[in-house]
């Protein structure tokens, strides 16, 4: 079997009890006394760390979403000082600001663990070639993949994302075994090679780890045929420590957690109650282990469900099923997390259109596409051509700076969007998964 760290991968529940127990408590402590939010928030519910007494208590812990974030822009919620913060990435937030996230020197090793185990779960090991085909950058994923394959001893290949031909040629130099990127680049990649008449046996590649968006088990076979390979789904989300919070072992039948780090629950999302085992909900996870940024009951917004059967692997682990969908209206575009909103703003500080718009999502060539269809003004629709095309040059760049990637923007005729009298309707998203 295909461990990393068997003490706690395959640990008797009991065991881990105790394990989360004693770190919960540390935590709990830790966020109390290092910051101002959390005192703030138990106070309000009158608790206090030392009621805090075992894993059973959490559900009396207040819950952290990612507004507080926001609100406490850029580092109010980090538990660490500033000296000891030796990295920070950054994901989207429902407007312009980014959500914020920090670590430590530990984080930055509890992550390379996490991601360790991943990579391990999927076969990998100190013989595999990992090609990092996830963006470096802000985003978790790059970097986080990175250091967990150097952790397992891999041979860490840095492509970062984008430049397909080069990611193949090096795929096929190297013998790269192992490659991390998102499902839809993957099959990206399955298109590039017909073209350029690569066959998959003649590569050496083995494995996948596919996340940071929402795929279909269809979509998987799909990937697994053309690739001639076995495609792992990874789930994990910047503000918990970025890849890495759940990953596939062999058996494809759900996402072990590294329960020793992340604690997670399923909630209803519109009570806050705790669901039975089993049942749909929101996945909200605390972590503790954590120092730069720990959270307390972060509100994920993601779908899932939690099986707690042992697994044919021989983890204990807790597994949580595919991802379903959000609770919010976020919706990732090529990796990239985005809400309408923040489209939404941008025409607003613009200023010369209508605030009628409407994002087109689909799936080109294996590759997500966005346009961006804005109504423009009676007195706009008017003037000549120049100017309308100066609009459009302007929006397309305030929305590629805002959202981090490109848009087709179409100006389209005063009240051609349709109106709706309730929820608005931002969203048409063709892509089938
Ligand atoms: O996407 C971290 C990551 C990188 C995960 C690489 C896996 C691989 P964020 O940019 O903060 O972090 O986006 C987090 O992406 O709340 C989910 O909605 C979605 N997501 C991530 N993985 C999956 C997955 C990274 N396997 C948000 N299936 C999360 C479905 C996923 N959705």
């Amino acid at each position: 079997m295909s461990y990393w760290n068997e003490k706690y991968e395959c640990m008797s529940r009991d065991e881990m009890r105790k394990v989360q127990t004693e770190r919960l408590i540390k935590t709990v402590n830790r966020v109390y006394d290092n910051v101002p939010h959390y005192r703030k928030k138990m106070d309000e519910k009158g608790i206090l760390p030392g009621d805090i007494k075992s894993v059973d208590d959490l559900k009396h812990l207040p819950f952290t979403y990612k507004q507080d974030l926001r609100d406490t822009y850029p580092f109010g919620l980090f538990a660490a000082p500033m000296n000891e913060i030796v990295r920070v990435h950054a994901s989207s937030g429902t407007t312009g600001k980014k959500t914020v996230v920090g670590y430590t020197k530990n984080d930055i090793e509890v992550w390379a663990e996490v991601m360790a185990r991943t990579f391990a779960g999927a076969g990998a090991g100190k013989d595999s070639f990992l090609q990092v085909s996830y963006g470096y950058g802000l985003f978790t994923g790059g970097l986080g993949a990175h250091y967990g394959g150097e952790y397992l001893g891999a041979t860490v290949i840095p492509t970062s994302s984008g430049n397909t031909k080069l990611q193949l040629s090096l795929m096929q130099d190297f013998g790269t075994t192992h490659i991390a990127c998102t499902p839809s680049y993957a099959l990206y990649l399955a298109e590039e090679m017909q073209e350029l008449g690569i066959k998959p046996e003649e590569l050496k590649l083995k494995a996948g780890i596919f996340g940071a968006e929402p795929w279909s088990e269809s979509m998987r076979k799909e990937i697994e045929q053309r690739l001639n390979i076995k495609a792992f789904d990874i789930y994990g989300l910047s503000e918990v420590i970025g890849p890495g919070v759940a990953c596939e072992c062999e058996y494809q039948c759900g996402m072990h957690i590294p329960e020793d780090h992340f604690i997670p629950e399923i909630i209803d999302p519109e009570t806050g109650e705790v669901l039975p085992e089993g049942t749909q909900g929101e996945i909200v996870f605390t972590t503790i282990t954590k120092e730069g940024l720990p959270l307390i009951r972060y509100r994920t917004r993601d779908l899932s469900s939690l099986n707690y059967a042992p697994c044919k692997c021989g983890r204990t682990e807790t597994r949580m099923n595919k991802v379903t969908g959000r609770t919010d209206d976020m919706l990732i575009i090529r990796g990239v997390n985005v809400f309408p909103s923040q489209v939404e703003s941008v025409l607003l500080s613009i200023g010369e259109t209508a605030p009628h718009y409407m994002l087109i999502v689909d799936r080109k060539d294996n590759l997500d596409t966005l346009e961006i269809q804005v109504e423009i003004t009676p007195q706009l629709f008017s003037d000549e051509v120049k100017k309308l095309e100066d609009i459009e040059r302007k929006i397309r760049k305030e929305i590629e700076s805002t959202l981090g990637i490109s848009a087709k923007i179409k100006l389209v005729e005063p009240k051609s969007i349709q109106r709706s009298e309730g929820k608005a309707k931002r969203v048409i998203d063709k892509r089938v998964l």
